[in-house]
């Protein structure tokens, strides 16, 4: 495929990462490669500013907690590489220790690196299962030339894209063998269609290496581990001409005293404080895992839910009907089938999906202790009432992306009437009881709406409309009673933000009920729809409803 010229005004391919490794090979400077052994390490390589990718044999099993003897399974590593590639943009370069085995196993392991996006696979001229080139390395039998440069044949036979690389690994120096074994084996594989070499050694100065380097001079590229001559300047490897220097474990080993430290420190002080300056934070780790793409591709993608809504429940009141039960305690807190009032109606929101609740309190503000209840306190509770303290449930979330419900933490009413509220068109709707007839006896205050039309067969198909709400309404003009359940959309909470404040402002409305509020919505020709149900809610006034109260739960 012709790469397609900028200048005709297509935007540039992005560059294979086959290509991208061999135009490190290729380069006349000095590149690096650092090691990675899993995910999260891959992309702190990328993110320091690397070319590429090291991933070697000794850290990837020693992050699985085996030793670098082939006791990862060929396809265990496989599946790591596969991660890593997701993690990060580098190409990588895997280190195939013998390459598993014999030609066959080379092929399929091409075959496989390619499938994974490996940009390339160095091979050892070692026996399967291989040892670690620092252990008894003068022990260790090296492969047969002609077998081993047949690994190499049938891995480039099998490779699809022409830039894939296959560095092959000569340890004669490593088994104690001297430079003409070392010059030997390279010029076979070389032969072999090898793309470069990687010279090892285990002296702790880069001797060898060099004097390999003046021997082989550029006849193809060659690749060192530094890991035993790190004293060596890298300026020296530069001047000698090698392509690459790897970097082969120091991100494990930087990590091994970081944990042995951390967990040394956590098994002594039983408690996190004397670690936490010294741990990234957990959002670093949000970071580093990409976490925001995924929230963002959560707003495409996910369908819209409860937890688009959240809620407000206005629960500062003492409640003295109920006595030396309100004693140390608001109402809202009262228990009903051991549990208190506020965790029922908190309850009935979670399972409506609508977690962010916001709890305005007030008598005994204290006792209000519910897991994941965010509360906020109306200090003149006593001296006002609902529409107060609403304005300081207003002012405790300022999130106005989500749509809000307002409700009375005395009332419960089963879920299906949060998701009866479900019109997306309207910008205020509220839930009224049809059936107010049923609790008319009760010697209570309640707020009773006049509607567009009565509840009916044929009122379910149409949209009714509130006209008026108040306590005082002439039974012959009811058409229910409000059960306190308010929603507010999104888009018309800075209104209904600036209305609220408005209202509170007003001396007269230092006591006021939120009805006074549903009314004046009217009045400023806003359309509150009504919602009708018949039962499913109470009210808990008196020791009476908190019978009743038990039932219902
Ligand atoms: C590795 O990193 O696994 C290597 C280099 O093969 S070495 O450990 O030096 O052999
Ligand atoms: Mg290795």
């Amino acid at each position: 495929m012709s790469a397609k010229p900028e200048s005709a005004g297509f935007a540039a391919e992005p560059v294979r990462r086959t290509t991208a490794f061999r135009r490190l090979l290729d380069s006349p400077e000095l590149e690096f490669l650092l090691e990675a052994h899993n995910g999260i390490s891959a992309r702190i390589v990328e993110e320091a500013g690397f070319k590429g990718i090291w991933a070697g044999g000794l850290c990837m099993s020693a992050q699985y907690g085996v030793r670098d003897n082939n006791e990862a399974s060929w396809t265990q590593v496989l599946e790591m590489l596969e991660f890593m590639a997701d993690a990060s943009n580098l190409p990588i370069m895997l280190d195939g220790d013998t390459g598993y085995g014999n030609f066959n196993n080379v092929r399929r392991l091409v075959r496989k690196l390619e499938q994974r996006n490996i940009a390339a696979v160095c091979i050892e001229d070692k026996l399967f299962p291989k040892t670690n080139s620092f252990i008894d390395g003068e022990r260790q039998e090296l492969a047969d030339i002609d077998e081993f440069c047949s690994r190499i044949k049938a891995g480039k036979d099998a490779q699809s894209d022409d830039d894939f690389c296959l560095i092959t690994r000569v340890e004669a120096f490593i088994a104690g063998w001297g430079l003409d074994e070392a010059l030997r084996r390279a010029a076979a594989y070389h032969d072999a269609g090898s793309d470069g070499i990687l010279i090892h050694s285990a002296l702790s100065n880069p001797s060898e290496v060099l004097a390999f380097k003046k021997e082989w001079a550029d006849r193809s590229p060659v690749v060192i581990v530094p890991t035993k001559y790190y004293a060596t300047p890298t300026d020296a490897f530069r001047e000698a001409g090698f392509s690459i220097a790897i970097w082969a474990n120091h991100l494990l080993r930087a990590a091994i005293p970081a944990m042995q430290d951390c967990a040394r420190t956590l098994a002594r002080d039983e408690n996190l404080q004397s670690i936490e300056d010294s741990v990234a934070p957990v959002r670093e780790i949000f970071r580093l895992q990409g976490a925001s793409e995924l929230q963002a591709a959560e707003e495409l993608y996910l369908p819209v839910t409860g937890d688009q809504t959240r809620a407000i429940i206005l629960a500062a009141s003492r409640g003295s009907a109920l006595g030396d039960l309100t004693q140390d305690r608001p109402k809202a807190m009262v228990e009903i089938r051991g549990k208190p009032l506020l965790a029922h109606i908190v309850n009935a929101y979670n399972g409506a999906g609508i977690k962010r609740i916001t709890a305005v309190t007030g008598y005994r503000a204290d006792r209000v202790d519910l897991p994941a209840l965010n509360c906020v306190e109306n200090p003149d509770y006593a001296e006002t009432s609902e529409l107060a303290s609403l304005v300081h449930g207003l002012a405790a979330d300022d999130d106005d992306s989500r749509d809000l419900l307002v409700s009375f933490g005395d009332v419960i009413f089963k879920r299906y009437i949060l998701d009866a509220l479900d019109d997306p068109e309207a910008d205020f709707q509220i839930a009224v009881d049809a059936d107010w007839k049923a609790s008319v006896n009760r010697e209570r205050a309640a707020d009773y709406v006049r509607c567009s039309e009565s509840n009916s067969k044929r009122a379910f198909y149409r949209d009714i409309v509130l006209e008026q709400a108040a306590e005082d309404i002439p039974p012959e003009q009811r058409h229910g009673e409000w059960m306190g359940l308010l929603k507010v959309s999104a888009r018309a909470l800075p209104r209904f933000r600036s209305l609220v404040g408005e209202l509170a402002n007003l001396p007269d409305n230092r006591r006021a009920k939120l009805h006074v509020l549903l009314t004046e919505l009217v009045r400023r020709d806003e359309t509150v729809r009504v919602v009708y149900t018949t039962g499913h809610w109470l009210d808990v006034d008196t020791l009476d409803d908190l019978v009743a109260a038990g039932r219902f739960a």
